[in-house]
C-alpha cells in the first residue's frame, strides 16, 4: 500500500510518539515572513515558532503564522505546498531520536515577484532570513554592500526603472527587500522589523547596511526612510543542522507512517539570542527559551570563535585528510587535540564571556556535539563558502591577538588549511571559487605562490593582515608544513611546539 503523504488530512495518522501541532492551523493568520526556508530555518526557528503557537492564545500577543519565501532553489511550493506547510524534524543525539511535525508555515512563495508582494503586506511584522553568508551581497572583509556584485548591479538598474518592482524580476535578497520597503513607504504602512538569522558578523547591522546602501543607489530618500523606520536587530543562532539525506527521509517515513519530502535533522542543542529591538509586534520568544538581550555581540563572538572556529578548523584539516564526517575527524587524536587547544588558548583569550555563560560547560558541550555520531555533518558542507566564513571564524580573533602581540599558530593553521583546501584542485563551492581555483592553478602547490595568491584577495583578508609580517610568517609556517607533510603530521608538529 502506498505511504500517504504528510498533510492536514493525514497528520492524524502520525503515531503519538511523534509530536504534531495541536493548535488550530486553519485560524493562523500570517504575521511573519522568512526568506531562505532551508534546512536550518526548518530545524531551528520553526521549532521555536511551533512552541510559541502552542502557548495559550492570550500569551501569544498576535497571530504568528509564517509565509515561507525562497528566492533560490530549492523551490518551496513542490516541497511544502502538497503538505500544507507541514514537515517533520528529527533530533538525534547518540542513539536517541526525537521526531516532531512542525506547522508554523502557512503559505509558501517562490521567486522575487511574489516575495516582494508578500513582504509588502502590512500584516507581516517581522521578516527573518537564513539566506547563507553569500546572500547579503557584502564584502566579507568590510561588511559593506558589494556594489559591483552582479545581482546588485542588475537590481539597482531594475529598481531605478521600476522602483516598486511592479514588473522587475529581482536577483538579490537586498534588492527584494528594497522593493518591498518602497511599497510600504508608498502605501504609508509601517515597516517590518528585519531579523537575520545567518552566521554573519553583526548580522543585523550588516543586513541594515546592505539594504540601506542599495536603497540609496536607487533613491536616496528611500534610503533615508529606511534608516528612520526599519529596525534590524542582531541575533545569534546555534543548532547543528546537516543537509538532509535520503536515509533521513526514510527514517521519518518509517517512524511517522507518512511520506515527508521536507524532513530535516539536527542535534537537540538549540540556542537563540536576539537583540530586543523591534519596531512593532513580535512573537513572545522569551516565553519559549529564547534569550532577548541588549547586546548580542558577546554571544555571537563566542559562537563564531568557539563553535564555528572549531568546526572550520576541523573541516579543513579533516577534508585535507580525506575524512567525510565531522565526528570522524574528532576521532583523529591530533585533530581533536588541536581543536581543544584552539578553544583553551587562542580563542579563550579573545572572548568577552557573557555573565550567563558557564564556559567550562559550554566547551564540554561543544566537544560532545562535535563527537555526536548521530549527526552526519559533512566536512564538505562546513567548508562551503569559506571566503564568507573565515573572516569571522579565524581572521577576527587573529587580528585581535596580533594587536596584543600574541602569536596564534592554531588560527594560522586554520587559515593555511583553508588555503590548501581551495587551491589543491578539489571541487568546492564558494562565491570566489573561480578566483581561488585560478590561484591554485598558477601556484601549483608552491608555498609562496599559494600564500600570496590567497592573501592578495582583499575581499577576504583586507589590507592590514597581509601587511603584517607576523601574520604572513605565521600562516606561511603552517602552510609550508601542511604542503610538506600533510594535515595530521603538520598538526602533530604544531602541538609538539606550541602546547604548554
Ligand atoms: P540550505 O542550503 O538548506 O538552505 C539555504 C537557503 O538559503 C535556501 O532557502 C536558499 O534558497 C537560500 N539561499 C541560498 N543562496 C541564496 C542567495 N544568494 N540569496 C537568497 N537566498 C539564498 O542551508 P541551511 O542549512 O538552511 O543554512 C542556511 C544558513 O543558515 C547558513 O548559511 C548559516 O548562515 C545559517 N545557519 C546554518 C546552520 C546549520 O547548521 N545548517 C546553523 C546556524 C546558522
Ligand atoms: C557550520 C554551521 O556549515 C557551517 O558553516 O559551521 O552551519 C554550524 O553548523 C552552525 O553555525 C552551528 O550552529
Amino acid at each position: 500500500m502506498k505511504t500517504p503523504r504528510l498533510g492536514s488530512s493525514t497528520v492524524a495518522l502520525v503515531p503519538s510518539a511523534i509530536r504534531v501541532p495541536t493548535y488550530d492551523r486553519r485560524s493562523l493568520a500570517v504575521g511573519l515572513a522568512h526568506v531562505g526556508v532551508g534546512a536550518f530555518h526548518r530545524c531551528h526557528q520553526q521549532e521555536v515558532l511551533d512552541d510559541v503557537l502552542h502557548l495559550p492564545n492570550e500569551q501569544q500577543g498576535g497571530s504568528w503564522g509564517m509565509v515561507g519565501i525562497n528566492l533560490r532553489p530549492p523551490a518551496l511550493e513542490p516541497l511544502l505546498g502538497p503538505q500544507d506547510g507541514l514537515y517533520g524534524r528529527l533530533l538525534r543525539d547518540g542513539d536517541r531520536v526525537d521526531g516532531r511535525v512542525l506547522g508554523g508555515i502557512v503559505r509558501t512563495v517562490d521567486g522575487s515577484v511574489d516575495a516582494v508582494r508578500s513582504l509588502a503586506d502590512p500584516a507581516v511584522h517581522v521578516v527573518s532570513f537564513t539566506i547563507t553568508e553569500k546572500g547579503y551581497c557584502h564584502v566579507p572583509a568590510t561588511g559593506e554592500l558589494d556594489r559591483m556584485h552582479p545581482d546588485v548591479v542588475v537590481d539597482v538598474d531594475s529598481l531605478r526603472r521600476d522602483p516598486l518592482a511592479e514588473r522587475a524580476i529581482l536577483q538579490s535578497a537586498p534588492g527584494v527587500l528594497v522593493a518591498a520597503l518602497a511599497r510600504r513607504r508608498a502605501a504609508g504602512t509601517a515597516a517590518p522589523t528585519l531579523m537575520s538569522c545567518d552566521n554573519v558578523p553583526d548580522n543585523g547591522t550588516l543586513l541594515s547596511g546592505v539594504v540601506r546602501s542599495l536603497a540609496e543607489m536607487v533613491d536616496p530618500a528611500l534610503g533615508a526612510w529606511i534608516v528612520d523606520n526599519v529596525c534590524v536587530p542582531n541575533t545569534m543562532v546555534d543548532r547543528i543542522v546537516p543537509a538532509t539525506r535520503e536515509e533521513d527521509l526514510a527514517q521519518f517515513r518509517s517512524l511517522a507512517g507518512v511520506r515527508d519530502d521536507a524532513t530535516v535533522t539536527g542535534e537537540s542543542f538549540l540556542q537563540w539570542v536576539i537583540e530586543d529591538r523591534f519596531g512593532g509586534p513580535r512573537p513572545p520568544w522569551e516565553l519559549v527559551g529564547v534569550e532577548m538581550v541588549h547586546d548580542v555581540r558577546p554571544f555571537e563572538e563566542m559562537k563564531f570563535r568557539v563553535v564555528n572556529g572549531a568546526q572550520s578548523l576541523l573541516c579543513y584539516l579533516g577534508g585535507l585528510a580525506g575524512i567525510d564526517l565531522m565526528y570522524e575527524v574528532m576521532r583523529v587524536p591530533e585533530f581533536a587535540a588541536v581543536a581543544e587547544h584552539l578553544l583553551d588558548s587562542e580563542v579563550a583569550e579573545t572572548l568577552r564571556v557573557p555573565a550567563t555563560v558557564d564556559t567550562v560547560a559550554y566547551r564540554a558541550a561543544l566537544l560532545q556535539r562535535l563527537r555526536n555520531t548521530a549527526v552526519a555533518h559533512r566536512t564538505q558542507q562546513i567548508a562551503t563558502d569559506g571566503s564568507r566564513k573565515i573572516p569571522q571564524r579565524f581572521l577576527a580573533p587573529l587580528g585581535e591577538r596580533l594587536a596584543r602581540g600574541l602569536a596564534s599558530p592554531v588560527l594560522c593553521l586554520g587559515v593555511a588549511a583553508w588555503m590548501v583546501y581551495v587551491t589543491d584542485g578539489r571541487a568546492f563551492d564558494d562565491p570566489l571559487a573561480g578566483r581561488l581555483r585560478g590561484v591554485g592553478a598558477a601556484a601549483a602547490g608552491r608555498v609562496d605562490d599559494v600564500l600570496h595568491g590567497c592573501l592578495g584577495i582583499a575581499d577576504v583578508f583586507g589590507v592590514a593582515l597581509p601587511a603584517d609580517q607576523r601574520f604572513v610568517a605565521g600562516v606561511r609556517e603552517q602552510l609550508s608544513s601542511l604542503l610538506d607533510v600533510g594535515p595530521r603530521e603538520a598538526t602533530r608538529r604544531l602541538l609538539t611546539t606550541s602546547r604548554p
